[in-house]
């Protein structure tokens, strides 16, 4: 009814006119990243579009996005209440949840701080960052574990175990523990090919139509009980740091978050904000988020890899020619390696495997671009939009890392890298971002420095991302590899 009452003198939202009751939702169809970048370019960058009898703006375009998400920041900083999102972490988590924006900003500056001390901080056994010896280590396992498959199979799934060694590295920072390749019980909670992500997506219809949510669903159960088989996971560790607590002797993630807890004065605002019970909510997502975004993406550049051979020739060639063979890269020698760099962005943009940021919500009525927004507008971003516009990007269909190299061929291009869009932008933007990247280029450089992939096969893998919060691809078990050296 807000829309009704547009103030005088601003312009009123257009999109695709939608059927009574259903809206848009049939629209949207398999791949709503795509049917939603189409609708864009009939529509503009601030298009109104109706899931269920629920107003949904999308927002495409950089200049807009940016706009909304930085310059009206606050304006746009919300989470919409959707169904799904209760059964995330039992609903404690600050990604996802709707608490006060003090209690958000509260526990979001803690978890930075956390990830930054626990990866950042020299490890006391090397003169190397504790995030950096501990991808370093899981990488060499990972180069040993892929040739000993080989020895046993024609082929094989390289995800499974690249699942795991991200978990670790993640796990070892918030929990300083260490799992073995072969945990089943790991391996049941983190598939990457669960329904965590179709259920979180953006535009799922079960977050749009009430009468859903109470019809017997496979995949609403599958995720409440993948939901609840995390949070007993991350609740049991936590348990077992409170009773090894101690306070002259903070060990991780978790082991801080107590410390903070233990600290503060009562009667603090933080007090109101952080609760004992938060420190699973925050772990149980840096968990989360940190294993399931960085496996897919490792995945996508071993798909990207086997597919363009030329560009696998290219990495190892600037590989061999800067670092050589001696000696394993260092997070350090990203500055040194722009091919590898610039392929990493190629596979950010390409793929575009986050293809929405989380959905965001507007904090009260705002104006965009002359457009009036009334406050609790549920907000999707198409970060894919932004990576195939071709405003901003010769061929986007094309994968070619060699766009992100500066023209002189010297290094990396900056302002190219810009306007990649994956980890959101703003307030909200994501908080593991520089943690991400730098674990996706020792894994990727570590793992083609050794190895060379191949598929057993022409065309044994399918390419086609199926839609999700993350996008993946589907299960293929047809890698191979052999030592270089
Ligand atoms: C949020 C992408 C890795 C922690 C997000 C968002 C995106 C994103 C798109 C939503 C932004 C928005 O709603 O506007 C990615 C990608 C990753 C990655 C592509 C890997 C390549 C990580 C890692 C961590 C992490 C490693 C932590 C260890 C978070 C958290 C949020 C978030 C806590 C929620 C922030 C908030 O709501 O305030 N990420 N992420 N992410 N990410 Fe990441
Ligand atoms: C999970 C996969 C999960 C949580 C959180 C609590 C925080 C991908 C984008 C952003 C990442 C943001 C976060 C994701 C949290 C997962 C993820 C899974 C259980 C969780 C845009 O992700 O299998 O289980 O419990």
């Amino acid at each position: 009814k807000a829309w009704q009452r547009i103030p005088p003198g601003l312009r009123k939202l257009r999109g695709p006119r939608g059927y009574p009751f259903i809206g848009n939702i049939l629209d949207l169809g398999k791949n709503p990243h795509l049917a939603l970048t189409q609708m864009s370019q009939k529509y503009g960058d601030i298009m109104l579009i109706h899931l269920g009898t629920r107003p949904v703006l999308v927002l495409s375009g950089l200049e807009t996005i940016k706009q909304a998400l930085v310059k009206q920041g606050s304006d746009f900083v919300g989470r919409p209440d959707l169904h799904s999102f209760k059964f995330i972490g039992n609903g404690e988590t600050f990604t996802f949840g709707r608490n006060s924006e003090e209690s958000w900003r509260v526990r979001r500056r803690l978890a930075q701080n956390a990830l930054k001390t626990f990866a950042m901080s020299i490890s006391p056994n090397s003169s190397t960052c504790l995030l950096e010896e501990h991808i370093s280590k899981e990488a060499e396992y990972l180069v040993m574990k892929f040739q000993d498959l080989m020895k046993e199979k024609e082929s094989f799934d390289p995800s499974q175990y690249v699942v795991i060694s991200v978990v670790n590295v993640i796990c070892a920072m918030c929990f300083g523990k260490h799992y073995n390749h072969e945990d089943q019980e790991l391996l049941s909670i983190v598939d990457i090919n669960n329904d965590f992500g179709a259920v979180a997506a953006s535009g799922n219809p079960a977050d749009f139509f009430p009468i859903l949510q109470y019809l017997p669903s496979r995949s609403i159960e599958t995720f409440k009980d993948l939901n609840q088989r995390f949070n007993m996971l991350v609740e049991n560790l936590v348990k077992e740091h409170y009773v090894s607590f101690d306070k002259n002797n903070i060990r991780d993630i978790t082991d801080s978050l107590i410390s903070f807890c233990q600290d503060k004065k009562p009667g603090s605002d933080a007090n109101d904000s952080l609760k004992d019970q938060n420190i699973v909510g925050i772990v149980n997502e840096l968990f989360g988020a940190g294993f399931d975004t960085v496996t897919t993406g490792l995945a996508w550049c071993l798909l990207y890899l086997v597919t363009y051979p030329k560009t696998q020739r290219k990495i190892q060639e600037e590989l061999d020619q800067i670092i050589g063979r001696e000696r394993a890269p260092k997070l350090s020698d990203c500055a040194v390696l722009p091919y590898s760099e610039a392929f990493i962005f190629e596979m950010f943009r390409h793929s575009s495997y986050v293809p929405f940021t989380i959905p965001h919500c507007t904090t009260r009525n705002t104006v965009l671009n002359g457009f009036y927004i009334p406050q609790d507008t549920c907000v999707f971003v198409n970060q894919w939009q932004v990576n195939h516009d071709l405003k901003l990007w010769n061929e986007p269909s094309v994968f070619n890392p060699e766009r992100f190299l500066a023209t002189d061929g010297t290094g990396i291009n900056r302002e190219e890298c810009e306007k990649v869009m994956i980890f959101g932008l703003g307030k909200r933007q994501c908080i593991g971002q520089s943690i991400a990247k730098k674990e996706i280029f020792l894994f990727l450089t570590t793992l083609v420095q050794k190895l060379e992939f191949t598929l057993s096969g022409p065309e044994m893998v399918d390419m086609t991302p199926q839609y999700g919060l993350t996008m993946k691809f589907k299960k293929c078990e047809h890698f191979r590899v052999k030592p270089r050296f």
